[in-house]
């Protein structure tokens, strides 16, 4: 099978991460392509950015939907745009907060979200109580970081979210994280190794959804909300 993984910030460091990421986990004859937009912001913090790159999101799940992919990851935490992709797309479309959060609740009776700024937090808050995950989700919390701060090896993004993630399982009772940035998914195994409990990349989270589903003969339904845009 064939997946597209689109990450909706301009970032190619990013995306070079989030495919290498995707790559480690695909099943031998999964076909993982990651891509971003030319014209995005370089770095999706907040509604305006969110607003932002909606159209080259869009223009890159449609080019994948025109090759023929069979499912569709949107690598951002904020799963911007997910509904408007799952118009456009015949198979399935993951965003990675969504499926990260099943996938937390899967494995634990409770889990925290540790993401990048404050003002990311409310988005998601919003985001679990959207995906029925309010009771699961017992903390969404921010390491005080920029986004493009996980992109620079010198600094120290990767402590403040270690020390992040350490305060969730401490204060929380947290049995499990999920990192709230397309951007942690390099630091998930090390992050498990430090906390001792796991941490979740919502990019391998999706990717491996998305087997799943196809691998199922599941398409996103056209009967109703999904229904491909009328033309007018
Ligand atoms: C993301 N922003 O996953 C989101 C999450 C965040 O550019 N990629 C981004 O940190 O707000």
């Amino acid at each position: 099978m064939r997946i597209l993984v689109v990450n909706p910030n301009s970032t190619a460091s990013m995306t070079k991460k989030i495919g290498e990421c995707a790559a480690d986990f695909a099943s031998a004859g999964t076909e993982i392509k990651v891509v971003n937009p030319a014209e995005a912001p370089v770095s999706i913090e907040g509604y305006y950015d969110e607003a932002m790159c909606l159209s080259g999101l869009l223009g890159e799940i449609r080019k994948g939907e025109a090759q023929g992919y069979d499912g569709f990851v949107i690598a951002c935490f904020d799963d911007t745009g997910l509904g408007a992709c799952r118009e456009v797309a015949s198979g399935p479309v993951l965003g990675i907060c969504e499926a990260g959060m099943h996938a937390a609740s899967m494995i634990s009776t409770g889990f925290s979200v540790v993401t990048t700024l404050p003002r990311s937090v409310p988005i998601i808050e919003d985001l679990a109580l959207l995906y029925g995950m309010d009771r699961r989700c017992r903390k969404v919390r921010a390491a005080d970081i920029p986004v493009l701060a996980l992109e620079d090896a010198n600094g120290n993004a990767r402590e403040l979210v270690r020390a992040e993630v350490l305060r969730a399982v401490e204060e929380d009772g947290s049995e499990a994280i999920l990192l709230g940035c397309a951007g942690m998914a390099d630091l998930t195994n090390w992050l498990t190794r430090e906390t001792g409990v796991p941490v979740i990349d919502g990019v391998v989270a999706a990717v491996r959804m998305i087997e799943a589903l196809v691998g199922a003969g599941l398409k996103t339904s056209k009967v109703g909300g999904y229904a491909s845009p009328r033309s007018k």
